[in-house]
């Protein structure tokens, strides 16, 4: 199908004018893909089955398409998408495992059914709940929202993220539009992925996270791809999605792909793809020995460096910057620490062969075009913003930034496309908190400030936060640092007044909360979403229930409605009465007026999703066409090696013993960094993301688990060492806790670290020995934040692991 190739995705949504000249052969019949035709959903005539076309909403980059098959009314059988062609082009959203497991999620023993309360007399963190009407619940919360905000003001306020439902029209944004009538609520920024990449790095370097970058889909024909800390083929897993594509890539254009990772991840057991095993957290050293290499050969691109960049050397060091502060200096020993970094150097601090160092700088250099782009494994570490930015500066260096076939060095595109969600209104609060940390918020709210924690918006923060609600998460005690010391705060009722939880599934989270309220998931009731992470491709899936609500579980938008009714603003908060499929029907509605290819809504309905193909995006970037004018949105105006607003903070800001911000990419272990061993914890403990779970998401579904339990990597020499032998449970233990997990003996990890799959359910006694009996990888991790982005460094941890009895 013809499409108008000047359309960028991002633009997609917004323009109109143009869209009227597509070819939309959809308009009034089902959308032909490559000669075949979207079936309709069907429900055969007097059969008491029937198909219903509904989404996985969870937070793993992607949305895939459930096509449902129920039989008396119960959800007997999923598929997924087997539209269209997806050898000919055409994408087919794929659902893996987890979504295709679905059934046994949905009904699973830990599904909540009724909303629940705190049995009076105990204390957070007991686990002892009543089961409760809606309307005792919904009174109390409402009464707690106008006492908190009455007494502290609506800066209390916090709602969580919710990355549990993160792909739906809702999302948690019924609570944000409800609270921004009432005066509205204390915001975050930064975010637990990409905190260090895209607020700490990414900013100062390009101006903008996806400055240049591009999809795999945009690979050439046996080109060079170099991963750092990117495991596709374990987080991108949906059938359209990034692993996909790259995959394609490798089987059909013979790229070829070198991984650096500490883990031998998915994509990198593939034949051909090459892995480069790295000690966790030293990236910026690989780059500085690389940078070495390419220096002291002249194989630099001085041209693209001198026109496009300011830093790299000496003469394009900015305004006022000190001398010998450039790149150049600090590589060849004369600006920073004055070390020459050597391949030797970083062979000592990455572990990667001094020779493999060299020929990596090589195969780099030789590589036209060379596409390099980082995961979000590296700037996980307590050092990650100057990861993150280490890596973007390798394909500066050799000029492979901003044309076809290149990518920023940032993660590859993965732009998707916008779909319509519901409109939160405007918030009078401005003050934000980064993301990481709100437990800290919680403790002692005033003591946080701008140059010291990064609140933005306001010098300090003028309360505590009093009231959480979190919907569609599970951070109170899986998933945020330091489990032991955020569920403390917790569990003093005088610190935070009022939490919510507002789940599918009895977590551990949930036994902090004073009110649980049992939700629908998005295949329960009406929902809508696209095509998630992937590219170049258009997807819509207007989602209905599979069956009527079972039990008293109800979904948010309705939820919030009934607090709106309570909080005397429920005309303003529904438009009139709008229902939840109403809000369905509007916003593909108003999305139809901009793109009139889209069928009616109720077509779409029938026909169970729509999809099209986008045109892949590989054009040169208008900065490097003409950098003058099409300055960044830098403070210089260009790719910053070396960034002013970093030197700035760094005179500025009030940083913890050890923490450093530099302008340049320079090499700092960090905190429970490489080098920081001792006798007691003489290991790295790193974790990822692992294909059985999405987060703690799924993570309770035993079907899944089954074929790939969780279990903690650690090398043969290290397991030898300590007696442990494959599928033994460990006990492993930081400074933070303990906790006892399966060992996986592998050689697919480095020597001397550890890797935890993240998502675990936390169990653990937490009035008796605190060790975690679930595995989850936050009972070990600490609440050391980036020194820019005040991002995670989760996975910056020095320990032990010990054999134990079962
Ligand atoms: N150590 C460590 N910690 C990490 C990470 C890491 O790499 N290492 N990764 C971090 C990252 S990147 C992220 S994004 C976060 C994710 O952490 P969370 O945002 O907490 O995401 P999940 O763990 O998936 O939890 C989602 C919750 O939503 C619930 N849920 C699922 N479906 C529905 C629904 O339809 N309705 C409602 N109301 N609830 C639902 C699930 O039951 C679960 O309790 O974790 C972070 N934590
Ligand atoms: N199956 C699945 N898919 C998911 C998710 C999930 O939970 N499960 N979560 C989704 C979400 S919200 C997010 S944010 C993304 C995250 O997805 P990714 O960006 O893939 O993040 P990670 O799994 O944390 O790290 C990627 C790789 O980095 C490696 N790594 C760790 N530390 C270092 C280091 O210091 N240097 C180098 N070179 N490598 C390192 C890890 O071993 C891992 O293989 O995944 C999304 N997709
Ligand atoms: S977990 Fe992700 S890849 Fe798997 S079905 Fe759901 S959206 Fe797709
Ligand atoms: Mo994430």
């Amino acid at each position: 199908m013809a499409r108008e190739t000047s359309l960028s995705r991002r633009s997609f949504v917004k323009t109109t004018g143009a869209l009227g000249l597509l070819s939309a052969a959809g308009a009034a019949t089902s959308q032909t893909l490559f000669g075949e035709t979207t079936p309709k959903a069907f429900a055969d005539e007097g059969s008491d089955e029937k198909t219903v076309w509904t989404h996985c909403h969870v937070n793993c980059g992607g949305a895939c398409v459930l096509q449902c098959h129920l039989r008396d009314g119960e959800l007997s059988s999923v598929e997924s998408d087997n539209t269209g062609n997806a050898e000919f082009g055409g994408f087919q959203a794929r659902a893996c495992l987890r979504g295709r497991s679905i059934r046994r999620w949905l009904g699973g023993p830990d599904r909540l059914n009724y909303p629940m309360k705190r049995v009076e007399g105990t204390k957070r963190g007991d686990g002892q709940y009543e089961r409760i009407s809606w309307d005792e619940a919904l009174d109390t919360i409402a009464n707690e929202f106008k006492r908190i905000t009455e007494t502290y003001g609506n800066e209390a306020v916090f709602i969580q993220e919710c990355s549990g439902v993160e792909q739906n029209l809702m999302m948690n944004n019924p609570f944000f539009r409800l609270f921004n009538l009432c005066g509205g609520e204390i915001t975050r920024y930064g975010n637990y992925s990409n905190a260090a990449l895209s607020f700490g790095a990414a900013p100062y370097t390009y101006g903008d996270k996806s400055f240049a970058t591009r999809s795999f889909k945009t690979l050439k024909e046996g080109q060079l791809v170099v991963l750092f800390g990117n495991a596709p083929a374990d987080t991108r897993m949906a059938g359209d999605g990034a692993g996909y594509d790259l995959n394609v890539a490798r089987e059909q254009k013979g790229v070829r792909i070198i991984c650096i990772d500490c883990r031998r991840s998915e994509i990198a057991a593939n034949q051909g793809v090459e892995w480069i095993p790295i000690l966790p957290g030293t990236d910026a050293a690989l780059v500085a020995g690389l940078a070495h290499v390419l220096i002291t050969e002249n194989l630099v691109d001085l041209d693209f460096l001198h026109t496009y960049c300011v830093g790299y050397d000496e003469e394009t060091l900015p305004e006022g910057a000190p001398a010998n502060s450039s790149y150049v200096a600090y590589i060849m020993g004369t600006g920073y620490d004055m070390v020459e970094k050597t391949p030797a150097w970083a062979s000592e601090i990455t572990k990667i062969p001094e020779e493999r160092i060299v020929k990596l700088a090589h195969e780099i250099a030789e590589a036209d075009p060379c596409f390099i782009a980082q995961g979000w494994g590296p700037q996980r570490h307590a050092n990650g913003d100057s990861a993150a930015r280490a890596i973007m500066l390798l394909p500066q260096l050799v000029g492979q930034v901003g044309k076809p076939g290149t990518n920023s060095g940032a993660r590859e595109g993965n732009g998707g496309f916008d779909f319509p969600t519901l409109p939160t209104g405007k918030n009078p609060i401005k003050t934000q908190i980064p993301q990481y940390l709100w437990p800290e918020a919680i403790k002692d709210g005033p003591s946080l400030t701008a140059t010291k924690d990064g609140i933005r918006g306001a010098e300090r923060l003028s309360t505590s936060i009093k009231m959480l609600v979190n919907y569609g998460n599970n951070m109170m005690a899986n998933q945020n640092g330091d489990i032991n010391f955020t569920t403390d705060i917790l569990r003093d009722e005088s610190l935070c007044e009022f939490i919510i939880q507002y789940d599918v599934n009895m977590t551990d989270s949930c036994n902090y909360a004073d009110i649980i309220l049992p939700d629908l998931t998005p295949q329960e009731t009406y929902s809508l979403s696209a095509a998630g992470e992937n590219n170049d491709s258009l997807g819509l899936w207007p989602g209905q229930p599979l069956y009527e609500p079972k039990y008293e579980r109800r979904e948010i938008y309705e939820v919030c409605g009934e607090l709106a009714k309570r909080l005397g603003v429920y005309d303003e908060y529904s438009e009139g009465g709008l229902t939840r499929e109403d809000w369905c029907r509007k916003l593909w509605d108003e999305l139809r007026e901009e793109q009139p290819q889209i069928p009616p809504y109720d077509e779409a309905v029938a026909q169970g999703i729509y999809k099209e193909d986008m045109p892949v995006e590989d054009k040169t970037e208008d900065f490097i066409k003409d950098p003058e004018a099409n300055p960044l949105k830098t403070e210089t105006g260009k790719i910053q090696i070396y960034a002013p607003e970093l030197a700035k903070f760094a005179a500025e800001w009030e940083l913890p013993e050890g923490d450093e911000i530099c302008p340049i990419p320079a090499y700092t272990p960090g905190f429970e960094g490489a080098g920081s061993q001792t006798e007691q914890y003489p290991l790295l403990i790193t974790g990822f993301h692992s294909k059985t779970t999405t987060h703690s998401s799924y993570a309770n579904n035993d079907w899944i688990h089954a074929t790939a339990p969780f279990s903690a990597w650690i090398n043969p020499m290290d397991a030898q060492e300590r007696g442990i032998a494959d599928g033994e449970t460990v006990g492993i233990e930081t400074a933070r806790g303990e906790l006892r997990i399966a060992a996986k003996v592998t050689n697919r990890i480095m020597p001397g670290v550890v890797a935890i799959p993240q998502g675990a359910w936390h169990k653990a006694d937490m009035q008796g020995d605190r060790i975690d009996h679930g595995g989850c990888i936050n009972t070990l991790t600490s609440r050391h934040v980036n020194p820019v982005s005040k991002g995670t460094g989760q996975h910056s941890n020095i320990g032990q692991v010990k054999k134990v009895e079962a």
